[in-house]
Parts: C-alpha cells; structure tokens; sequence
C-alpha cells in the first residue's frame, strides 16, 4: 500500500505546519465559547463537565465529596481502628455525599460479598487470550464480557422508564465492583503465578479479600491494598478514564460499556499506564548506577531521557500544579512502614531532583509529582514486582469513581454528549489567516 501511505506522508507536514501555527500565533483567537488553543490543546480548563463525587484544585488537589484525603482517611468506618478505611465507605461517601455509618459500611460489605461470584464463561473467555496479553486487555475483556449480565440493558430492552435508569444502573455498578477483584486477581495469577488461584475468604472485607485473592501474604498488604483503592477512586470527571466512561455512557451503553471503555483510556501510558512505566523508570535507573543512585546520578539519568524526547513517567499533569496528595500519602506511608526500602530511597532522590530538572527544561507546566510516581514502590515491597499489573490495580480503584458518576449521571438524565467540531480551514477563517 504505497500510493496512500506517500501521499499521507506528502500532506502530514502541511497539516502539523497548519496546527502549530494556529496554536503558537491564533490560540487566543475565539471561536465562541473556547479559543483555538483549547480546541488544539486537549481542551484544558473548559468547564464543560459536571461532577459532584469529587474536585480537583490545581493547588490543594482532590477533594472526595469536600473532604481532602486525610479527612476522608480519619473520618470513613475501618475494619480496625489503626487501619486504613474500607474503600465501599469511600464509594457510599462519593455516591452521597455523607461519611456513612459502620452499619451503612457492613452492609455494603455483604451486598458486595453476596454479589461477587463471578459467571464461568468469563474465565472461559479470559483463558482464550494468549497469557502474554497485557493485563489492562485481559482486564477490559474480562468486563465487556460480563455485559451479558446486564441488569440496566435488560430493563431497557423490556421498556424501562426515564426516571428508573439510576436503579438498575446501580444494580450494575454493584455487580461489577463485587466482582472486579476476582478478575484481576485471576488475571494475575494465570499471568505471573503458575495459573494457581485462591478462593475468597468470606471474612475478609473487599479489599482485603483482593490482596488475598492475588496470594499476597502479608496482612500489611490488605491494609495498603485499602488505602490504594481509595486514593485512585475518583479524580472529579475530566480524566481520560472517568470522560471516556462519561461519554460511552451518554449514549445509554450499560456500565459495562462504559466501564471497559474507561479502562482502555486508563491503559494508556500518559494516563493509569504511567504506574507501570515509573516503576519501571525506577528500575531501569537503579539497574543503570548498580543501586539506589545518588542525586546525581539521578540527574543525569533524567536528562538522557529528556533528551530522548521522552517524559519522565509519574511527574506533570493536566490540572494539578503542586506535588499530587496522593503522592504525598503513598510517600508518608512509605516512611511509615519501608523507608530503607532501595527503591523507596530512589523515589525520594527522584523527588529532590526531578521537579528542579523539569522546570530547567522549560516545557512541564506542572514539575511535581503525581499519583503513579509512588505507587509502584509500595507494591514492589510486598512482592507485587509484576509491573504490567499495576495498572489493573489502580482501574479496580477507578471502577469506584466511574460508577458513582455514571449513577449520578442516571439520576439526573444527564444528556447524549456530542461536542461540535471545525475544521481547519474554519479555525484559519476565524483567525483571519488564509486557507
Ligand atoms: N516529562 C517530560 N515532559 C513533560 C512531562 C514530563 N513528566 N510532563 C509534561 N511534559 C511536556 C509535555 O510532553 C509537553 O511537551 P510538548 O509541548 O512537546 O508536547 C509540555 O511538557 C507541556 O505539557 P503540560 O501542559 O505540562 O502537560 P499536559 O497537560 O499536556 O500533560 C501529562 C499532562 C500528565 C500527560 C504530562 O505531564 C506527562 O506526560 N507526564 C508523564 C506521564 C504521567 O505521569 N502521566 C500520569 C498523569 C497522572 C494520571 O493521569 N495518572 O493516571
């Protein structure tokens, strides 16, 4: 196939030619409500969204339902007292904006324990795939495959009223979560562990259980387990993930749909996947200068991967211009529990140089760190090395905040969304270039 693919490559030039100077020399042009650079740019800060479970502030960071994530830590019911909070507190909280009561807590435990078996051909269909597929494709087969059990795309097929959407959606969304650690922790024991699964233990709570269910030994696991889902639930809904979940949902695909959708936008590398490449960054770092690496070393390292053309995965964001609370939770937990971990001590040195470096380079609007550039540490020190994984651990967390929003979403009839779209020659006519 030549004859397309040159002339492909005769046009291209022209168009990054086009969209370059739009954006460098027309950005602030109008084209109504948004300018040219916000149609180029991803569309950053246009407030087109509606969310209620969480918001993000540039500076203080996320806010669950009002409550910053210590409060949301200290305040939600725990399974024991010096322990983290069951993550299902966190979901009634992002729902409805109370803290729940333990009683309200249990009860969601039992509805999720109740609902969590999961129908064989879903196995079925994961063990068709190569054991070498990523585990996020695995992950969002494995929930597109359960669409089948539907409750809202059943209720709608039979003449489901407007009004009623929000019922069965829910019933969904507690299905899905009930059932999201099985499959990943089935999908992480075919891949890395011989193909050996272990049951639910019907005492553990629901994230307990997923650490359990991926063989984890140490109960300290289950407590770190608890605390991972709650702080990659919900990061308000303009995030590739939560957007795409959104949006797929418009069109009143079930949350199944939505869900897988979401998951694929998490699985790419600037988004959930820069989990997996941190750690591996990290790694490769340490592997590099034999150990945990001095502050120089780290400098250099960082500037031969700048000077690639690639990012330093786990540092920038779209919104947030400080260092990520969720960064700062892991780090004090790390402290906490593992500060003479090797790669505990590289994550700090990468700390203290790689804001400094960035803001050097001139490009990152935001040089902090963010979410993923400490996860992959506190996974590692529990034996949890599989670094392809770690994404499927932090869409387990991201189902909770998806849902809630898709709930909300149903509740109040939230529309079809279909944004308008220019072309460029409309873009050049409104900045008053010719075409
Ligand atoms: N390393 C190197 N360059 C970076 C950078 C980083 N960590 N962060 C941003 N930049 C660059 C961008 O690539 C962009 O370069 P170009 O102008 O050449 O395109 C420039 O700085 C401006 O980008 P920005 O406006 O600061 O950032 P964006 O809003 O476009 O993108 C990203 C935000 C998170 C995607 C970006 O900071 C990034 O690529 N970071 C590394 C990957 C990462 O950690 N992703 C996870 C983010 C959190 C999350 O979603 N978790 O799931």
């Amino acid at each position: 196939m030549t004859i397309l693919k040159n002339r492909l490559a005769e046009l291209v030039p022209t168009w990054r030619n086009d969209i370059s100077t739009l954006n460098k020399q027309h950005g602030d042009v109008s084209l109504g409500n948004t300018t040219i650079s916000q149609a180029i740019g991803g569309m950053r800060g246009m407030k087109a969204l509606i969310c209620d479970t969480s918001y993000l502030d540039p500076e203080e960071g996320i806010r669950f339902r009002g409550y910053t994530i210590p409060e949301t830590r200290a305040r939600l019911p725990k399974p024991n007292e010096s322990g983290e909070a069951w993550p299902t507190g966190l979901w009634y909280l992002l729902l409805t904006g109370d803290i729940p009561t333990r009683e309200a807590v249990v009860e969601l435990e039992n509805e999720f324990r109740a609902r969590a078996d999961m129908p064989k051909y879903v196995f079925d269909v994961i063990r068709a795939l190569p054991t070498s597929t990523h585990p996020m494709t695995q992950f969002s087969i494995g929930i597109a495959a359960l669409q089948n059990t539907s409750e809202f795309a059943k209720a709608y097929n039979a003449g489901l009223h407007k009004q009623d959407y929000w019922v069965t959606t829910l019933e969904d969304s507690m299905n899905l979560l009930a059932r999201l650690p099985r499959l990943a922790a089935y999908i992480y024991r075919r891949s890395y562990k011989q193909d050996v699964h272990i049951e639910a233990d019907p005492k553990l709570d629901w994230g307990a259980n997923f650490a359990h269910m991926m063989g984890v030994k140490d109960p300290a696991y289950g407590d770190l387990m608890r605390l991972y889902l709650i702080l990659h639930s919900d990061h308000e809904s303009g995030n590739v993930s939560a957007h795409t979940s959104h949006l797929v949902s418009s069109a009143l695909s079930d949350v199944y749909y939505a869900v897988a959708a979401g998951i694929n936008g998490l699985a790419g590398p600037l988004h959930g996947l820069a989990n997996q490449e941190c750690l591996k960054w990290i790694m490769e770092l340490m592997e590099h200068f034999d150990g945990v690496p001095t502050k120089e070393q780290v400098a250099d390292y960082t500037w031969e991967t700048l000077n690639a053309g690639r990012v330093i995965p786990g540092y920038g964001h779209a919104v947030l211009r400080q260092t990520d609370p969720r960064y700062k939770a892991q780090r004090d937990y790390a402290l906490k529990f593992m500060a003479n971990d090797p790669v505990v001590q590289t994550v700090s040195n990468v700390f203290e140089v790689v804001p400094d470096i960035l803001l050097k380079h001139g490009k990152a609007k935001n040089p902090w760190p963010n979410v993923d550039a400490h996860s992959g540490a506190l996974q590692q020190f529990y034996g949890v090395t599989e670094v392809d994984f770690y994404t499927v651990l932090f869409g387990v967390s991201r189902a909770m905040g998806i849902t809630a929003q898709l709930i909300w979403d149903r509740a109040v009839g939230m529309s079809l969304e279909r944004p308008k779209s220019v072309t460029v020659a409309m873009l050049k006519d409104a900045a008053g270039i010719a075409s």
